[in-house]
């Protein structure tokens, strides 16, 4: 009786999961992967959480067909293999068994993750906190490079020529494995910033491309020789310029790493995390060899575009090509107890949180957006490649879409959120930033603050000024629209809107009144201005192939104290389409 009621579970286990397995690789099976940090992983105890964390992989993450599950240990854990490094009173290997039992139990698979060269932590028990030496002190780039490498001071890194550094990265990548009885570690290496470092003794005017691909050859080798695979983020293998993004250098690099693609071991697993939009990055890193899962974040539909383009890869009819896409893999950047919170709606209310955790993304904004995609990743992953499709086709007309036939959106802050702006003249008081509180479609939206007398303006620059000399094509378009709502106490006397190309040369600057009679009753409008009359405005050397940003002009004669919030900037030919 009771084997019976087993074969039927395992049965109708098999049936749910099917469609996604068959969609995956044949050679691992589809991964259907979790990737969070450990309890404790930014202090404090995590040991309390364990109980949690079990239980949520047996009724949440297995039950909903989570197979690996890659766990990120900081420094707060408990080591015991490298002299000071570490904490003994954090989670250690007592409550790893536990967690090894419930995966083993699960048949999820367990992977532990240290972050090797970059994102290095510097508090007490960390490696650069107890040995400063190993640091690459963030200096001037190489002389040879043309661009600057502006990110070089973002993070700390740890120097891949000092000797003796790697006695103690392989020493804890064995220990965690060892702890973890994994077949397989998760080394980091993303947002590598501080490399080839002109103050390094070692690294100075060496190639950055050379040094990361040296790390990655020294590690890979390394596991290697322990019978252990290698997973890592896929960030400093990617060019913005080739993939025909925009990106300021986090989910690609623009310090010159790129070229390490070419020369590490294509067995290696990357993790191609890319959290805004759904750029050809898995075909590129399977086009080198590579096997690859995708990973998504916190917006849902990058998440199921890339789980339906992983799908596709699978299902490449090139069979080798095919089996290299392995899956996909949510993200969540919280501790795995804050995850759970936010799944469960646990969330503290506002004005029981700290200022911090209320103006920031962490932890829970991040839990919170998070989740929600797990929710949606995690249906999705059981249907069918058809009913994917069609789930995906209803996603895309609940978007609010500027534009008719041939639109093209420059920035909405969700679908298409990259850029910089500027905001003027300088004051605490004048700022331009996305923020979430107000929008007009999804989750994001502008917001330009303004208080004073005379001109205050803004920019928002949607290619964020690199690389030098991007710029947008609106000669197809006949029209420049954007969403906007102005609200508060003292509104500007005067709106006016323009356009400026990568060379910083701008239109004219048309009143926005003037094409919206409306824009100011705090309300949303959408502003529609033909393009032609920019150009015609005043004649000036903007260069319509190279568009990169919108401006916007206020002028009050008394002092105003406004917000103007712009949402959905595009280009499109709809009166065209429309005469
Ligand atoms: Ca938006
Ligand atoms: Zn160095």
């Amino acid at each position: 009786m009771v084997k019976s009621t087993q074969l039927i579970l395992v049965a109708a286990y098999i049936a749910l999961w099917a469609p996604a397995t068959e969609a995956g690789s044949a050679a691992e099976g589809a991964v259907r992967g979790f990737h969070t940090l450990m309890p404790g992983y930014w202090g404090g105890d995590g040991r309390p959480h364990i109980a949690e964390c079990e239980r949520f992989i047996r009724e949440v993450l297995a039950s909903r067909g989570v197979n690996v599950l890659v766990l990120e240990v900081g420094y707060n854990f408990q080591y015991k293999s490298c002299p000071k490094i570490g904490n003994l009173k954090a989670v250690g290997p007592d409550e790893v068994k536990r967690l090894v039992a419930v995966c083993r139990e699960t048949g999820t698979r367990l992977i532990p993750e240290l972050n090797c060269l970059g994102h290095q932590a510097t508090g007490p028990g960390s490696l650069l906190g107890e040995y400063p030496d190993f640091q690459e002190k963030p200096g001037q780039y190489p002389k040879f490079l043309k661009e600057p490498m502006p990110e070089q001071t973002r993070g700390a890194s740890y120097c891949p020529l000092r000797p003796e550094v790697h006695k103690f990265v392989f020493t804890l990548l064995d220990e965690l494995a060892e702890t973890f009885d994994a077949d397989t570690v998760h080394v980091g290496m993303d947002e590598v910033f501080a490399i080839a470092s002109s103050q390094c003794p070692r690294c100075a005017e060496k190639d950055p491309a050379v040094l990361f691909a040296g790390e990655v050859n020294a590690i890979h080798e390394h596991l290697v020789s322990t019978k252990r695979a290698m997973w890592m983020w896929g960030d400093r293998f990617l060019l913005a310029r080739e993939l025909g993004v925009v990106d300021w250098g986090w989910a690609t690099s623009r310090n010159y790493t790129h070229p390490a693609v070419d020369k590490v071991p294509t067995g290696i697993v990357v993790c191609d995390w890319q959290y805004e939009r759904t750029p050809a990055t898995p075909q590129f890193f399977i086009r080198k060899g590579f096997r690859v899962v995708s990973c998504p974040w916190w917006m849902e539909d990058v998440a199921l575009k890339q789980l339906k383009m992983m799908r596709d890869l699978a299902a490449d009819q090139d069979k080798k090509a095919a089996a290299k896409s392995l899956g996909i893999m949510q993200t969540t950047w919280v501790e795995m107890q804050d995850f759970i919170t936010a799944w469960n709606d646990k969330i503290p209310p506002l004005e029981k949180q700290p200022e911090w955790q209320r103006k920031g993304d962490f932890p829970w904004k991040a839990a919170k957006r998070s989740a929600s995609v797990f929710k949606s990743l995690s249906e999705c992953w059981r249907l069918s490649d058809e009913e994917l499709s069609k789930r995906l086709a209803e996603k895309e007309k609940e978007k609010p879409r500027t534009g008719a036939a041939g639109e093209l959106v420059v920035w909405d802050g969700d679908g298409v959120a990259g850029g910089v702006g500027w905001a003027g003249p300088q004051s605490e008081a004048i700022t331009i930033r996305p923020q979430e509180a107000e929008t007009h479609n999804g989750k994001v939206a502008l917001e330009f603050r303004g208080e004073g007398k005379g001109w205050i303006g803004c920019l928002w620059n949607w290619h964020g000024w690199w690389p030098e000399g991007i710029g947008t094509d609106i000669t197809p378009y006949t029209h420049l629209s954007f969403w906007i709502k102005v609200t508060g106490d003292a509104k500007p006397e005067s709106l006016e809107a323009g356009l400026t190309c990568s060379t910083a040369k701008k239109t004219g600057a048309l009143s926005v009144t003037k094409y919206c009679a409306d824009a100011l009753d705090g309300k949303w409008h959408e502003v529609l201005i033909p393009l032609k009359d920019f150009y015609d405005k005043e004649k000036t050397e903007f260069d319509q192939q190279k568009a990169q940003q919108l401006y916007l002009n206020t002028w009050s004669q008394t002092a105003s104290k406004f917000s103007i919030f712009v949402d959905e900037i595009g280009f499109d030919s709809r009166a065209a389409a429309k005469p």
